[in-house]
C-alpha cells in the first residue's frame, strides 16, 4: 500500500459537484461515504482495494464493487487534488437509486442486481475533484464512517481542514 494514504479521511467534490468521502482503513480495505450525486445517501464499509504509490508521491486507490461498479482514483495529497474515473454497469446508470442504502446490509440484493445487469454499455464517468478535508487517522478505525450521510450533524461535510 501507498503509506501516506494509510488512515487518511479524505472529503471531496469532483468538478461536477458530487461530493464523495473516503477513509483508508488499512491497506486493502476503505470505508466510504457519498455525500451527493446520482448514488448521493450511499454509504460502505470493509470494500477490499488495490492501491499504488507514484515516485511523485501520488496513490491510486482501484476496486470493484458488489454491485459491478468499478473505480480508479489518482489522489494527489500535495496538491488536494484527486482524478476518479468510475465505470457504472447499465443498470446502475440508469437507476442509481437503487444501489443507495447501506450497502453491507444489502449484499445479496446488491450481487443479484448485478448478475441481472444489463452491465453494457458500462458507463465512463471521469472527472477532477477537489479535497477539502484531509485528517489522520489510525488505521481499522470503525468509528470513522459509523453512519449514513444524512445522519450527519448539519455542516459535517463542509469542515475544511
Ligand atoms: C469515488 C467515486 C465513486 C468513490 C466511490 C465511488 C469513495 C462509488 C460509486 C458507487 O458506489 O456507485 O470517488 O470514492
Amino acid at each position: 500500500m501507498n503509506d501516506a494514504l494509510l488512515g487518511k479521511h479524505l472529503i471531496y467534490t469532483y468538478d461536477s459537484g458530487w461530493q464523495y468521502e473516503l477513509y483508508v482503513k488499512n491497506a486493502t480495505t476503505i470505508d466510504y461515504r457519498i455525500h451527493s450525486g446520482p448514488v448521493g445517501g450511499r454509504w460502505v464499509k470493509d470494500q477490499p482495494v488495490h492501491s499504488a504509490r507514484l515516485r511523485s508521491g501520488a496513490g491510486t486507490l482501484s476496486w470493484t464493487e458488489p454491485t459491478g461498479t468499478s473505480v480508479a482514483l489518482a489522489v494527489d495529497l500535495a496538491h488536494r487534488e484527486l482524478h476518479g474515473v468510475i465505470f457504472f454497469p447499465r443498470w446502475v446508470w440508469q437507476d442509481p437509486a437503487q444501489t443507495v442504502c447501506f450497502q453491507n446490509d444489502h449484499l445479496d440484493r446488491m450481487t443479484a442486481l448485478r448478475d441481472a445487469g444489463p452491465a453494457y454499455p458500462i458507463e465512463v464517468v471521469d472527472e477532477t475533484a477537489r479535497i477539502t478535508f484531509v485528517d489522520q487517522r489510525d488505521p481499522d478505525d470503525d468509528g470513522v464512517i459509523d453512519r449514513a450521510p444524512g445522519e450527519l450533524p448539519d455542516g459535517y461535510a463542509d469542515r475544511t481542514r
